[in-house]
C-alpha cells in the first residue's frame, strides 16, 4: 500500500519535473516536506535492505543515461557500454558474483530520481552530480565519486570561439542544454555573474541538444565537460572545429553512484565495491594478476580479495566479492582507460588521477 502511494506520488513528481529547470527538478522532488519521508517509507516498507532485494532478485537494476558517449551507450546489439555501465557491472559482480547480472535502464536527467524513489532502479550510474539539495530534499544518498567533472561550454571556432573563450564572451548567444540538470542552473548563474544576457533553451535529452547545435539552432551547448569531449569526438562534422571552454570549468560536477537515502547495507555494498576498484589500482592489482595476488599480495590485498581476515562476509557480501569485481571488470584504471581514453579523456594531470599522482581518486583502507 505504502509502495503504491509512494509510486503514485513519485509519478506526480515526474510529471512536474519533466522539462523543468534543474531548480524545479530538484525542488519539485521536494515540493512538500513529506517527500523525504515518502522515500524512506518506500525503502523501509518491509524492513529489508535493497541489498537483500537485489540478492533475492538475482539482478541489479541500474539506471544509466544510455546516450552518454563513453559513459553509457546503448549498442546495436542491445548491450550497454561505457564507464558508468562498467560501474553497474562492478556492483553486480560484488553482490551477485556475476558482472553480467545487470538490467540497464536508460533514463533522462529529469526522470532519474523518480526512478530511484519508485524502486524502478536500485541505483543510478548516470553522470549524476552530487549536490546538497539532491542529498537532502530529493532523498538521495551518494557513493564515492567515480569521475570528477566540471561544466563547460562548446561553440564553433568559425563563430569566433576558442579554448580560451570565457562566459563573458557568450552574450547574445542561444545556449542549449538538457532539462532537469545542474547544468541549466549553473549557466544561468554564470551568465548573470558575467553580466551577459543569453537565450537558454532546454531539451529532454542531450541527443536533441547536440542535433540542434549541428543544425545551427543552438550557438553553444553546455554540460559536463566529459560529455562535450565525447560528443566532439563522435559528432563533429568534417570541416568544422568545435571548441570547449572555459579552460577552468564553471562548476564542480562530482559524478558517482546515487541511491535512495537511509539504506546503509546497500550503500556500503555499492561504496566498497567502488573503493575496491580504487584500492586495487593503488596496489597495482588488476584483472590480469588477481589470481597471483590472491596468494602473493600484501595482507590488505589478500583481505580485499577474500583471503584470510576478509571483511566482506560481515557486510552481507560473498567473501570473494571484490575478487569477482577485479577479475571480471577490472580496477579503476582499467575501467577508466578502456572507456574514456578512446575519446580523449586522460587521467593524467586531472582530478581523476590517483591521489598518489596529484589527483583526487582515493579510497579508505580495507581494514
Ligand atoms: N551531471 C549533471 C548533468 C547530467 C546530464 O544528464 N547531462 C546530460 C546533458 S545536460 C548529459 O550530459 N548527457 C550525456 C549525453 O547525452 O551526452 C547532472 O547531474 O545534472
Amino acid at each position: 500500500m505504502w509502495r503504491l502511494l509512494a509510486t503514485l506520488f513519485a509519478l506526480a513528481l515526474a510529471a512536474s519535473a519533466c522539462g523543468s529547470s534543474d531548480s524545479s527538478d530538484d525542488s519539485s522532488a521536494s515540493g512538500s516536506s513529506s517527500d523525504a519521508e515518502e522515500t524512506e517509507v518506500t525503502l523501509a516498507a518491509n524492513g529489508e535492505s535493497l541489498l537483500d532485494t537485489v540478492k533475492s532478485r538475482g539482478t541489479l537494476n541500474c539506471g544509466v543515461s544510455g546516450s552518454a558517449v563513453a559513459f553509457s551507450e546503448l549498442q546495436a546489439d542491445g548491450s550497454m557500454a561505457g564507464f558508468d555501465a562498467d560501474y553497474c557491472r562492478v556492483v553486480a559482480a560484488a553482490i551477485l558474483g556475476d558482472a553480467n547480472k545487470v538490467n540497464f535502464v536508460s533514463l533522462t536527467a529529469a526522470e532519474r530520481f523518480t526512478a530511484v524513489q519508485t524502486g524502478d532502479v536500485d541505483l543510478l550510474m548516470r553522470n549524476t552530480t552530487w549536490t546538497q539539495s539532491r542529498d537532502s530534499e530529493v532523498g538521495m544518498d551518494f557513493g564515492p565519486t567515480t569521475y570528477y567533472d566540471g561544466q563547460q561550454l562548446m561553440g564553433r571556432e568559425s563563430d569566433g570561439f576558442s579554448g580560451s573563450s570565457q562566459v563573458s564572451d557568450v552574450g547574445g548567444s542561444v545556449i542549449c542544454t538538457s532539462a532537469g540538470t545542474t547544468t541549466e542552473k549553473n549557466i544561468a548563474d554564470a551568465a548573470a555573474e558575467a553580466g551577459v544576457s543569453i537565450e537558454l533553451q532546454t531539451f529532454e535529452d542531450f541527443d536533441t541538444v547536440t542535433n540542434n547545435f549541428i543544425s545551427g539552432a543552438c550557438d553553444i551547448i553546455t554540460t559536463d565537460g566529459s560529455a562535450l569531449v565525447g560528443r566532439k569526438a563522435k559528432q563533429q562534422p568534417d570541416g568544422e572545429n568545435w571548441v570547449i571552454f572555459p579552460a577552468t570549468p564553471i562548476s564542480k560536477e562530482p559524478l558517482g553512484p546515487t541511491y535512495g537515502q537511509n539504506d546503509s547495507a546497500f550503500a556500503d555494498a555499492v561504496n566498497w565495491a567502488v573503493y575496491a576498484t580504487i584500492i586495487a589500482d593503488e596496489k597495482g592489482l588488476d584483472s590480469s594478476n588477481v589470481d597471483m595476488m590472491l596468494s602473493s599480495g600484501d595482507t590488505e590485498t589478500i583481505r580485499l580479495l577474500g583471503g584470510e581476515g576478509e571483511l566482506q562476509s560481515g557486510m552481507g557480501l560473498p567473501a570473494d566479492a571484490f575478487y569477482q569485481v577485479i577479475s571480471q571488470v577490472g580496477n579503476y584504471d582499467e575501467i577508466y582507460s578502456r572507456n574514456l581514453n578512446p575519446v580523449g579523456l586522460s587521467r593524467e594531470g586531472s582530478a581523476n588521477a590517483a591521489w598518489t599522482a596529484g589527483g583526487l581518486v582515493y579510497a579508505p583502507p580495507a581494514r
